[in-house]
């Protein structure tokens, strides 16, 4: 009942910022996904008789690769493994699914905020027995084994009928296809006070929340209009379809501009908000003002607090090092630690297990808690409804309030996407060369303080990252950084990320990026954006 098959390696399934990454017909050729499922199990040990949690976010391909997960898993010696029923699952879900059940890890399948369809992507990530993302040694192991993997193991048997919950038997293993949400919302109602947020509710709080055709449809639903009593269509597009119903299912204010037009209206909702692909990331808009998600991360720090599962405070705020430096204001004013990490979640992992941290955030629109180990859309939304349940305030006073009482940090990414790889490497080369002479250099009236490339060393497992970006400290207190996306699937994307930081009130009501002209267009000099890309300007600001 169980083959063993024959396989050649590929030389391209090494993982990236959040899991192997490539269009839907690359994870298409036979024995593609084999190999790499193959081979993250040929670098665990102990997993045997042990429970693995799998899902996905519904995206094309999502059920074959699920039944292909299932039955290598099984071959390999996995005693239990839970699926979501329809082969969904949350990422934030599944990691808590991990938790919950003493699971030895789990597989994820998303590509997360990419397009998916047949001509879209598709992703694979392997989260280890924390509930988060593999750390960069185990992904590393990975990789290398892809290069000389020759077989892998599967079982024989026709495919497990994922739309009927309960347990079957797969070769030597059992497979319980599960209710995707049940868990994920006895957690939120743990964490949150669902009576407060009702009653906001109740006092004709407007909320729209846009799933986008992706998997935190059956989330939002039985949650915000279920559990929350919120009226029937505060969910919108609350149905995952494979190809996200053609939308790009990534929360930004170019891919969401119709929330953003909706929250700008003078009677729009209170608060319109919306998660990617596979749920772990959110957009927050209140009526009359998006919330940066820099900003988002240090105001829920800020007022964690107020709901339940903080009550007891934050004992440390961590962020990815291109966030901006709001979260630093909060966590000094907390006297609590501010940890700067690499760009992804796997390195908020040990930091969480540890104890040092309780609210984690990343500039991407990711916000996340010691609840689980990956961000989560939908627990950013319910936190910022329990803070607004709370003080009974607007969105928008409370940001006010919160930038005049710790200074504003005006913020933008601009991402120069699909340019080529190879302009891409000679830029970041190039500003890692010019390092040495950039340091104390007066540029257009500002001055360089600090330039370096940005490392990172684990507090907690001693490890080392290098070459996590490159950084400009201004002695005004601006900042530029660069640095190469790793979850694209063709040619190259740069990130520049910009930020200025202002206390003063009367001057905290600019234009984003108008408060920031000066520094972008230093952004575009400094690297010479045209010359190594042949853009003039950036095909994405965020
Ligand atoms: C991007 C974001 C990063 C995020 C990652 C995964 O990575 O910048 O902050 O953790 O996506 O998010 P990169 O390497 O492209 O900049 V998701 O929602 O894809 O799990
Ligand atoms: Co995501």
């Amino acid at each position: 009942m169980i083959q063993t098959i024959a396989t050649t390696p590929f030389d391209d399934q090494r993982p990236g910022t959040s899991g192997l990454r490539k269009k839907v017909t690359v994870f298409q050729t036979p024995h593609y996904v084999e190999n790499f499922v193959q081979s993250i199990f040929d670098c665990l040990e102990g997993f045997q008789g042990g429970t693995l949690i799998v899902g996905g976010d519904g995206r094309y391909f999502n059920r074959e690769a699920i039944q292909t997960v299932l039955k290598i898993a099984a071959a390999n010696g996995f005693g239990k493994i839970l699926v979501g029923r329809g082969g969904i699952l949350s990422t934030p879900a599944a990691s808590n699914l991990i938790r919950q059940h003493g699971a030895f890890g789990g597989v994820v399948l998303s590509a997360s905020h990419n397009p998916g369809g047949p001509h879209g992507d598709f992703g694979i990530k392997y989260n280890v027995s924390n509930g988060g993302p593999a750390p960069e040694k185990v992904t590393e192991a990975i990789f290398a084994r892809t290069k000389t993997i020759t077989e892998y193991r599967i079982v024989e048997a026709p495919d497990v009928d994922l739309d009927q919950l309960g347990a079957v038997r797969l070769g030597p293993a059992e497979v319980i296809v599960i209710d995707p949400v049940d868990e994920y919302a006895r957690l939120m109602q743990r964490l949150f006070d669902f009576d407060q947020i009702r009653a906001l509710f109740q006092s004709g709080f407007r909320l729209r929340f846009d799933a986008m055709s992706a998997v935190t449809g059956p989330y939002a639903t039985r949650i915000f209009e279920g559990l929350l009593g919120a009226p029937a269509g505060t969910v919108l597009n609350g149905t995952p379809l494979p190809d996200f119903g053609g939308h790009h299912p990534d929360p930004n204010l170019v891919h969401a501009k119709h929330l953003f037009d909706l929250a700008m209206t003078p009677d729009g909702p209170d608060l319109c908000a919306a998660s990617d692909g596979d749920g772990d990331r959110n957009l927050i808009i209140g009526r009359g003002l998006f919330v940066t998600p820099s900003d988002s991360l240090a105001l829920l720090a800020a007022n964690a607090h107020l709901a339940p599962g903080y009550a007891g405070g934050v004992v440390g705020i961590a962020r990815s090092m291109p966030t901006s430096r709001a979260a630093d204001q909060v966590a000094a004013r907390l006297k609590v630690p501010l940890f700067e990490t690499p760009t992804g979640w796997k390195f908020f992992g040990n930091l969480l297990d540890a104890g040092m941290a309780t609210i984690c955030g990343e500039e991407s629109a990711g916000t996340g808690s010691n609840h689980v180990r990956e961000k989560d859309g939908l627990w950013a939304v319910l936190l910022w409804l329990n803070i607004l349940a709370a003080r009974r305030e607007s969105v928008k006073d409370i940001v006010v309030r919160h930038w005049a009482d710790y200074g504003r940090n005006y913020y933008s990414r601009h991402d120069y996407e699909e340019v080529t790889s190879d302009g891409a490497n000679a830029l970041i080369e190039a500003l890692r060369e010019s390092l040495p002479s950039l340091k104390g250099k007066p540029l257009g009236g500002l001055t360089i303080a600090e330039a370096d490339d940005f490392a990172y060393h684990d507090p907690v497992d001693g490890s080392d990252s290098k070459h996590q970006g490159v950084r400009l400290h201004f002695e005004d207190g601006g900042r530029i950084v660069y640095r190469l996306s790793g979850t694209g699937t063709a040619g190259a994307t740069l990130r520049v990320y910009i930020e200025r930081f202002e206390p003063d009130p009367t001057r905290q009501n600019l234009d984003t990026q108008f408060a920031l002209a000066d520094l972008i267009a230093l952004s575009r000099d400094i690297a010479g954006i045209a010359h190594y890309t042949g853009r003039d300007a950036p095909t994405v600001i965020t």
